[in-house]
Order: structure tokens, then C-alpha cells, then sequence
């Protein structure tokens, strides 16, 4: 477990970039014309629902840092579990952390899910670069193309392992950009597909949180047998709004991260 939240994040985001050439140019563009750093809202990690490495196991690496849980969230047609953790440090990010809920899926993805958990070493779950340690098993092209056709998020997670799948942008703290709306246009202009599941900006003032989302990148994977291009992460964009008691909401919308997760999708 890392002991410093900054040198933590620090890896994630390396480890992400190399993967999301899209986040880092886009960062760089709003660096640029913002004459200031950017802040980052939250990120988000998936994972199965099995020992050693459940949404617990993950959560573990930052509860250790001071966070504590927030809210929780129910994907039912996409048989997800999440939570939300926050810090009393409100420059923080948020941690979005997802599992997988195997046992409500196919005798087929459990079974795979299950052999390629079984590689993970116990002892690796607790080790400092656990959360970008990316696959802990091999996997093989057919095996993620089985694992597409049920659940384009176990086919991510088995592509890709333990990773932030995405940074996000916090819009309250930028100061020439300050909507939803704005961004999506910068990011068309600049060439990016924007996410448009549900309609390109996903929540409203009166839910408390605005998002939008890149799609993600497609980058070559080494699977066991060949090397194909897939989905990677994209990157988030969230504006914030004020609850009754004047601060900001801290926590997630769950008809607006349905359609977040499939920034991953291979279409859209
Ligand atoms: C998480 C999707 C949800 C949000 O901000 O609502 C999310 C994921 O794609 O793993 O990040
Ligand atoms: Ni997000």
C-alpha cells in the first residue's frame, strides 16, 4: 500500500496515459488555455467480485490513505456493484471503484472469470502498484471475444487488469471553461468523439453532477496468440454543483455512470 495519495496518483495517471494518448493531449490542450493546472475530479477502477481482488481489496489501498466510503450504486442490466470514496481532503480525487457480480452471470463467464482471478498471487493485491499492475493472467483473443459477447466489462477488465480506466477533469476548478457543454464543443473541435449514451451531457443541475465522456481510445493489446487494437480508457469531465447545505455534491449519479462505463464500448 502506497503511504503518500500524491505519489499514488501519480502512478496511476502514468501508467494511464501510456495507454490513453487522447487523455494526455487533451489535458495538455486545457493546461494550455487555462494558463493553470488541472484538477482532477476522481478516477474509477473495475474489477470481479472475487478473492483476493473485490472491490474491498481495491478500496483497501485508499481507505489506508484516509479515505472513507461514500456512496453506493447498483448496475442491475449491467450486473455492477459500485462505491464511491472521498477525503476529508477536498482537493482529493474521488475514487469510483466497480465490481463485477459473477455469480449473476453465465456459467461460461464465471468460469472464466474464476481461472483468470486464480492467477493473481495474494500477496500482489496488497503490493504498493497493485492499482496499475494492469493483467496478472494470460488471456487469449477468443477468450476476450466470449467474454464481449456477454459483458463488454469483463472483456475490458480481462484485456486490461487493474488500471484507472479513466481521469476526469474537474470543471468547477477550471476558469475559461465552466460547462459541460463547452468542453464537448473544444472536444469536437479538437477531433475527439464524445460519449453520447444518453445524450452527450449526462445529468443536470438539479442531480448535483453534470459528466461527459471521451470514448476511448483503441490501442494494441498482447493477447496469449496475437496483438489487437481495442478499447483503452477515455477521459471524464464533471461539473459539481452545491446541495441545500452549500456544498459541493461529493458523490456519483447512478442513471449517468450506466452510460459512463461505456466510454469502453467498442461503438458509439
Ligand atoms: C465507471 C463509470 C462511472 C462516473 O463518473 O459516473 C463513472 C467505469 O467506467 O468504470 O466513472
Ligand atoms: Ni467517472
Amino acid at each position: 500500500m502506497h503511504t503518500d495519495r500524491n505519489t499514488l496518483f501519480q502512478q496511476l495517471w502514468d501508467n494511464y496515459r501510456q495507454v490513453t494518448p487522447s487523455a494526455e493531449e487533451i489535458h495538455r490542450i486545457l493546461g494550455a488555455a487555462e494558463g493553470q493546472s488541472i484538477v482532477n475530479d476522481h478516477i474509477a477502477l473495475r474489477t470481479f467480485n472475487l478473492a483476493p481482488v473485490g472491490l474491498e481489496a481495491l478500496a483497501k489501498h485508499f481507505t489506508s490513505l484516509g479515505y472513507s466510503q461514500g456512496g453506493e450504486y447498483h448496475f442491475e442490466a449491467k450486473k455492477l456493484y459500485a462505491r464511491h470514496y472521498e477525503h476529508p481532503d477536498p482537493l482529493a480525487p474521488k475514487v469510483f471503484i466497480s465490481e463485477l457480480l459473477t455469480e449473476q452471470c453465465s456459467k461460461k463467464l464465471q468460469a472464466i472469470a474464476r481461472e483468470l482471478v486464480s492467477q493473481v498471487k495474494p500477496e500482489d493485491v496488497l503490493a504498493d502498484n497493485f492499482l496499475y499492475s494492469g493483467r496478472h493472467w494470460s488471456v487469449d483473443y477468443a477468450t476476450y471475444e466470449a467474454l464481449l459477447q456477454e459483458s463488454e466489462y469483463a472483456a475490458w477488465l480481462a484485456a486490461w487488469g487493474f488500471r484507472a480506466n479513466h481521469f476526469t477533469v474537474s470543471i468547477n476548478q477550471l476558469s475559461q471553461y465552466h460547462s459541460v457543454a463547452k468542453i464537448n464543443q473544444l472536444l469536437k473541435d479538437n477531433g475527439y468523439r464524445v460519449n453520447s449514451s444518453g445524450g452527450e451531457i449526462k445529468g443536470s443541475p438539479e442531480e448535483l453532477l453534470e459528466q461527459s465522456s471521451t470514448m476511448a481510445d483503441r490501442v494494441p493489446v498482447q493477447f496469449t496468440d496475437r496483438t489487437e487494437a481495442i478499447p483503452s480508457c477515455f477521459y471524464e469531465f464533471a461539473l459539481r454543483h452545491p446541495d441545500a447545505s452549500g456544498k459541493l455534491y461529493p458523490g456519483f449519479v447512478a442513471a449517468s455512470a450506466d452510460k459512463i462505463f461505456e466510454s469502453t464500448n467498442a461503438t458509439g
